[in-house]
């Protein structure tokens, strides 16, 4: 698009502000329809425009599932409202909620540990404070999302997590073995997941012990398959390259994994040296019955098979210079593979797959199209009309384009594939259409993560948000219809349809979530739903408390000095929306107590005198009034 084009879109947008604005503010919903003409807020639905305004107190028809990069957690958004509903804490530490201190979260975080990882922290007396959250995926049945589950990686600290999507919290979190630093990652598509596909991206020795420290040539990048319903490693395979991203078929058959670094260098010049890189392809029965044979290596306690060019278990197809992005197509037989450094796209036709096996076909027959797009293809999402979305990093721009064109050109047709180039602002990763990983994509709207906003919004300093804008893909031609700044940063994202998500207004009292609260209550002879005691266990010290909004049931109690306390608090409210939470001021203690949840924190009473504790969440009126004091005698 041209300067002038630009900026005459700077002035719409200026004027638009001036005008709209208040309505804006008013509506909550922060989209703006009848986009520079002065109108105000038409009614939902009436246009496509329109159909992105959410009114205050009308529902979005999509859940967003946002991963937040080094933020590390997940974050809910209204789609098309793009109103950030909830966050999810995963591998960061919350304050609100207390996510990496409350005991039932330091379950999470600590038992899927690897023992030198555990012993390591241990003795720091923590876990990781940090992680790098990229591509956050449902749980599949028969090739479309079935709300049961998320998944999420971690880049930084190599690990995968579990979010139960009933109660929108991180079950589960796992370290994954013989790998270093996760980053794609998709879950089995058919018949259900089954496996999540994770991709160790960088190469190092394996086992990483300090053996060949400074001899790349030694070092390995491994895929793994983890069992979704477990969160175990089933199994692990050794690559050439580097793994970036990843995808599976919707047959079950094969996953797919981009590889750049096929030089193996380890510095720029070197990985980028070749013409050519590679995506790797998985023969899953293969790998399952090798598995079985009793072929695979134990490696750490998980069953490695050797993947490496030549093997059985995979086939390395031949793509331009550093491919990126893995996306299968709603169509069930394409997989795009993104250039990066290429302009072009490759498409995979997966029913092309069992002859590179079974025949050993040229790997490149496999490929079924090539299409040039622009500068710097990154990702690419799907509409249900056989269309791609193709996100353009250096030319900042989507790509819209016709896969069955694609494929004819590529024989030779004259026939342009390209159908749409809209601007996004500015520089996009990632983008995903509505249901647009699933055999269910609808084509109603595509998110565009930008990893610049430049001066799209106030300045808020040297670090500026990211930007996500929605559009309408309604039409023959893209429609800008929002820009949404975002803190660190809207790595990736999902779009699900509202009714596949159902989750529960309160817990049960049987969630496995705070099992132990309550196995532990039951030895002390507690009743968590009735009881308020303080049982003295040497220097342990465990509290139960209940409470019902605006009190805790325990208005004091009294410890010692030096005494290790355990809080249990379990919320008897039944009410939708009641959270409570326990403060324990100046002692950096701070919990969520979610509706019939029992939650419980640890820390050491170190400090005589008189502490109050009080709930954070507001609950009722006398909201303030809920507290209660800790009395801590000298030693
Ligand atoms: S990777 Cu970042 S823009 Cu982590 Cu999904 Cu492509
Ligand atoms: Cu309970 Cu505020």
């Amino acid at each position: 698009m041209t300067t002038s084009k630009k900026r005459s879109d700077a002035m719409t947008r200026r004027e638009m502000l001036g005008r709209s604005a208040t309505v804006t503010a008013l509506t909550g919903a922060g989209v703006i329809s009848g986009v520079g003409t002065g109108v105000a807020l038409a009614p939902r639905s009436a246009s496509a425009a329109s159909a992105a305004t959410v009114g205050p107190g009308d529902l979005d028809e999509y859940y967003g599932f946002w991963s937040s990069g080094q933020t590390g957690e997940v974050r809910i958004v209204g789609v098309p409202s793009m109103r950030e509903l909830m966050r999810i804490p995963v591998f960061n530490r919350c304050s609100a909620t207390g996510w990496g201190q409350t005991n039932e979260s330091l379950k999470v975080l600590r038992d899927g540990m690897l023992p030198e990882t555990k012993a390591y922290l241990e003795s720091r007396g923590r876990t990781w404070m940090n992680g790098d959250a990229h591509h956050p995926h449902m749980s599949f049945t028969d090739g479309t999302y079935d709300g049961r589950y998320l998944f999420i990686n971690d880049k930084a600290n190599t690990r995968v997590a579990r979010i139960r999507c009933d109660v929108m919290k991180c079950d589960k979190m796992i370290e994954i073995p013989n790998a270093a630093d996760i980053h794609g990652l998709r879950p089995q598509k058919f018949p259900r997941t089954g496996y999540i596909f994770a991709n160790g991206e960088h190469r190092i020795p394996i086992p990483n012990d300090g053996r060949d420290l400074d001899d790349p040539s030694k070092y390995d990048a491994i895929f793994t398959a983890i069992d979704g319903d477990k969160m175990e490693v089933a199994w692990q395979v050794l690559v050439d390259g580097n793994l970036d991203n990843c995808d599976a078929d919707y047959q079950g058959l094969y996953a797919v994994s981009t590889c750049y670094n096929g030089e193996e260098g380890v510095n720029l010049a070197q990985m980028t040296a070749n013409e050519q890189d590679w995506a790797v392809v998985f023969d899953i029965k293969r790998i399952e019955a090798a598995v079985k044979a009793g072929k695979a290596k134990m490696m750490a306690g998980v069953p490695v098979l050797d993947g490496h060019k030549g093997s059985p278990y995979t086939r390395y197809i031949p793509i331009s210079n550093s491919p990126h992005g893995c996306n299968t197509a709603p169509d069930g037989k394409h997989i795009v593979i993104n250039g990066k450094l290429s302009p072009t796209v490759s498409v995979i036709d997966v029913t092309k797959l069992p002859a590179l096996f079974d025949n050993d076909a040229d790997p490149r027959s496999a490929i079924v199209a090539e299409p040039e797009l622009g500068l710097g293809p990154l990702h690419t999402a799907f509409d249900d009309k056989g269309n791609c979305y193709t996100t353009l990093f250096l030319d900042s721009q989507v790509a819209k384009w016709n896969l069955d064109k694609a494929v004819r050109a590529f024989k030779g047709e004259k026939v342009d594939p390209i159908l749409d180039k809209i601007d996004v602002q500015y520089q996009p990763g990632h983008n995903h259409t509505s249901m647009g990983e699933t055999k269910e994509a609808d084509g109603k709207w595509l998110v565009s993560l930008n990893k610049f906003s430049k001066d799209r919004f106030l300045n808020t300093g040297p670090l500026k948000p990211e930007n996500e804008q929605l559009i309408d893909i309604t039409g023959d031609k893209m429609k800008l219809v929002h820009d949404g700044p975002t803190f660190a940063e809207p790595h990736d994202c999902i779009i699900v349809r509202a009714d596949i998500v159902n989750p529960a207004s309160v817990y049960t009292r049987d969630d496995p979530i705070f099992a132990e609260a309550v196995a532990q209550a039951k030895k002390d002879g507690v009743t968590l739903e009735s009881g308020s005691k303080v049982i003295r266990d040497g220097n342990k010290v465990r509290v139960y408390m209940y409470s019902v909004a605006p009190t805790f049931s325990m208005e004091k109690f009294t410890v010692k000095q030096g005494n290790e306390v355990t809080i249990y608090v379990t919320n008897l409210d039944q009410v939708d929306d009641l959270t409570h939470g326990l403060t324990m001021a100046n002692h950096g203690v701070c919990m969520e107590v979610g509706p019939q949840a029992t939650a419980s924190v640890t820390f050491v009473a170190d400090r005589p005198g008189v502490h109050w504790y009080y709930c954070q969440w507001f609950c009722h009126a006398l909201h303030m009034e809920m507290r209660g004091r800790m009395l801590v005698e000298a030693a």
